[in-house]
């Protein structure tokens, strides 16, 4: 009797534990993620997935040997390219003379459609005057286009136009020397600029640098106005801005050891071209000039590198340029003028009497205050922007 309640009793446990196991793991099914105690949340009714989405086979297609070898072959970095340079490009003379251009067209205008008599030469002499073209080179112009006048019986005042335009070129197309900047081949070349204060060394420096290294010359600029910090600051933002190299000294440091430097410098990392700054200064300062002279023997110790000695004028200064001009050339003997500020000036005549009565290039103007705004002075060029009709 005790076997048998025994065998009911394990049969009971056994039925019980089994009936145990079922309910719990129904439990954890319906449950999944549900926190024990808490009311189980609502099954999510499980979408079917939808079958993988397949390319066809034809449109994978087979890389060649030859792709594979290139996909192997190409980096797997990419090279940014390298950021372009800023692009300038030329400015026509004849937009920018606009004041000087207008002084001449107003006479032009008033003179046309009448007889030729003393108010139509008066007109023509007033205008080159204001042009600041000065009395010397005015009387020598209009004597000229007189003399051709009466040769060739000219009745128009066109025709003085058309003869006085002849004068111009001629003068300026005068024997006054080879206007290309020089620059020797496998040799250091050493341009100097000077001329007094804030007539546009600086800059200059800075668009001839972008024009030269765009051309493929290795520059260095040469801080050489000591004077004020500030100087060799805004030269090294030239600097950075056309791919040039600065050579700079303490504030104060001998101008003459800036250059030295420079130059040293130049040859040792095989730059081809040296644009040296100077401070501004007047032409009429017997000590400053002496420094200037100092500064050129320096460049002189290497033979024959020092190329041009640029002497940068302000078109605006109109015939105080002239005065300017002449004690600069008797300093350091100027080998080119660089004429700035052309195209804010009704004085763009200038160029005329600088040419006329000093007989030095005029090599290049400047036309703006931009990277791009200085060009190659070409006297025909320059004619043409002055007696345009329009
Ligand atoms: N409109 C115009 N402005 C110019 C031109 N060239 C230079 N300038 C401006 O003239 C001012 C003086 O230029 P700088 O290059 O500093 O003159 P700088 O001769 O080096 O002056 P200092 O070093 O003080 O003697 C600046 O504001 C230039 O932007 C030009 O061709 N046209
Ligand atoms: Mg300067």
């Amino acid at each position: 009797m005790v076997t048998v309640i025994l065998v009911v009793a394990v049969a009971l446990v056994l039925v019980s534990a089994g009936v145990f196991v079922a309910v719990s793991m129904l439990g954890r099914t319906g449950r999944r993620g549900g926190v024990a105690g808490e009311p189980s949340a609502p099954p999510v009714a499980r979408q079917p997935r939808p079958p993988a989405e397949r390319l066809p086979e034809r449109d994978l297609p087979t890389p060649s040997v030859d792709e594979l070898e290139e996909l192997l072959r190409a980096p797997d970095i990419e090279v940014a390219a390298p950021p372009e340079p800023e692009v300038v490009e030329r400015p026509r003379l004849r937009d920018r003379l606009g004041r000087t251009r207008s002084t001449f067209s107003g006479a032009f205008g008033r003179i046309r459609g009448r007889k030729i008599d003393d108010e139509t030469w008066d007109e023509l002499e007033e205008s080159l005057l204001l042009a600041d073209v000065g009395m010397v080179t005015t009387a020598r112009l209009l004597d000229a286009v007189r003399t051709r006048a009466k040769e060739e019986s000219a009745t128009e005042p066109d025709e003085l136009i058309a003869l006085l335009r002849d004068e111009v070129v001629a003068l300026l197309a005068g024997d006054s020397g080879d206007r290309s900047l020089r620059v020797l081949a496998g040799e250091q070349n050493v341009w100097m600029f000077v001329g007094v204060n804030g007539v546009g060394k600086t800059t200059t420096i800075g668009k001839l640098a972008s024009q030269r290294v765009a051309e493929g010359h290795r520059v260095v600029l040469a801080a050489g106005d000591t004077f004020r910090a500030a100087a060799a600051d805004q030269l090294q933002l030239w600097a950075e801005r056309t791919g040039g190299e600065l050579v700079r000294g303490q504030e104060g440091a001998d101008p003459g050891s800036v250059v030295f430097d420079a130059m040293a410098a130049a040859s040792g990392r095989g730059a081809d071209l040296v644009l040296v700054d100077t401070a501004g200064r007047l032409h009429t300062k017997t000590n400053l000039m002496e420094e200037l002279k100092k500064l050129r023997r320096i460049v002189d110790r290497t033979p024959g590198a020092l190329k041009e000695v640029l002497l940068v004028i302000d078109a605006s200064t109109g015939q105080n340029g002239l005065v300017q001009a002449k004690q600069f050339a008797e300093a350091v003997d100027v080998t080119g003028i660089a004429l700035t500020k052309l195209d804010g000036t009704a004085k763009g005549g200038i160029v005329i009497a600088i040419q006329a009565e000093l007989g030095i290039p005029v090599k290049i103007v400047g036309v703006g205050e931009g990277l791009g705004d200085l060009i190659e002075f070409d006297p025909h060029e320059f004619a043409a922007a002055l007696f345009a009709d329009d």
